[in-house]
């Protein structure tokens, strides 16, 4: 994977962040090396440089089979390893509720944010913000949802109340030096669904535009400077429908996207001709608009594909400079009577296919981003 591609991708950020000290005033970051955010982005732009990060969305709280055990990952327990990328969800943390929509304890979360960060794991943070207008889910796709919020709207005040208590979570993780500690943050990610109410038919390119940088402002100016911005879509039909609603270069800092395999790869190859295409068409967006670019969700369901890690998802990402690729929670059994769980647990079907794609030299995990 050390080729031509990724090494020219990763001059082209070198010479972006040497001019990242131009950055426009209402950039995320004000670009300085004094920014709480500079350590990440250039340990970010040295790791494209060594492969690709594994990460996994609460990988620390639950797995499988057990919850809150203390030291605990199904990554671990299969691998010897953790994952080098722990995402987290944010969602309910706008209701002032104590554990997110996942039943996380805000608590806890908190803590094992400030733990990865001592030991050089990075944070990815996810938000399925309740619909601000009908106090339902963030599932509830109501049209005029994002119009609500905006200012002059009938929910500007209320959306606001609740960005102050994601800042007061932001602002609260520290290091131990009392230092802030930097992660990364993906709101209103796949933009181009319509199932989340700020989704691509429930709002204007306009008002998406005007979503996303009333909350980067808003939170800035309530001192929150730790984020690193990742704009995530879902499915994207082209580079002209990703771009459709980026806000901008100066208010975002990670590109993405979020795509499942849903059927058997061994008799249906759709999955993997349209994420190749995609993938090359995120690092192609990355490069021209100087993003660093993620696979931000995938996965295979309870991982039905003996060889789904070296077989599909390897091949799909091994000759590009992605970051990092991150795959859904291990929820187990869902009281629906389903499994629901993107990383294998010991005994499963793809166990030993998950070791292979942990040994690859270029796959990243705890230990090879750990100080
Ligand atoms: C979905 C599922 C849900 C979960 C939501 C937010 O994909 O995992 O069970 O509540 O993400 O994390």
């Amino acid at each position: 994977m050390v080729n031509r591609h990724r090494h020219f991708f990763i001059l082209m950020l070198c010479v972006l962040s040497v001019s990242a000290s131009c950055q426009k005033p209402g950039a995320p970051n004000d670009g300085s090396k004094t920014s709480p955010t500079a350590p990440l982005t250039s340990r970010l732009s040295q790791l494209l440089a060594k492969g690709i990060m594994f990460g996994h969305q609460d990988d620390l709280a639950y797995g499988y089979n057990w919850k809150y055990v203390p030291g605990n990952s199904d990554v671990k327990l299969v691998t010897g390893d953790y994952p080098a990328v722990i995402g987290w969800e944010l969602g309910h943390l706008e209701l002032g509720a104590a554990v997110s929509l996942d039943s996380v304890p805000f608590s806890f979360m908190k803590e094992k944010i400030i733990w990865s960060s001592k030991m050089g794991l990075i944070t990815t943070l996810s938000w399925h913000p309740d619909n601000p207008l009908t106090g339902k889910s963030a599932w509830d796709a109501a049209p005029g949802t994002v119009r609500s919020v905006l200012p002059g709207g009938g929910k500007y005040a209320l959306y606001t109340h609740w960005l102050d208590r994601l800042s007061d979570f932001f602002l609260s993780l520290k290091d131990e030096q009392g230092q802030p500690i930097p992660v990364m943050f993906r709101p209103y990610h796949e933009l181009t669904g319509s199932w989340f109410w700020w989704g691509e038919s429930l709002c204007s390119q306009d008002e998406f535009r005007q979503l996303w940088t009333m909350t980067v402002n808003y939170l800035k100016k309530r001192g929150v400077n730790n984020l690193l911005y990742v704009y995530s879509t879902a499915e994207f039909r082209s580079v002209e429908h990703f771009l459709q609603r980026y806000p901008g270069d100066e208010l975002v800092d990670l590109i993405g996207f979020d795509s499942y395999q849903r059927n058997d790869p061994a008799v249906d190859s759709s999955f993997f001709k349209s994420m190749k295409r995609q993938l090359n068409e995120l690092c192609s967006i990355a490069r021209t608009h100087g993003k660093i670019p993620a696979l931000t969700e995938t996965g295979y369901e309870a991982v039905p594909s003996a060889n789904w890690w070296t077989g599909t998802l390897w091949p799909l990402i091994s000759d590009l400079p992605i970051s990092y690729v991150l795959v859904w929670r291990n929820a187990g059994l869902l009281p629906s009577g389903k499994y629901h769980y993107y990383t294998p647990y010991q005994g499963d079907v793809s166990e030993r296919d998950f070791v292979d794609y942990y040994n690859l030299p270029n796959t990243l995990f705890g230990k090879d981003v750990s100080y």
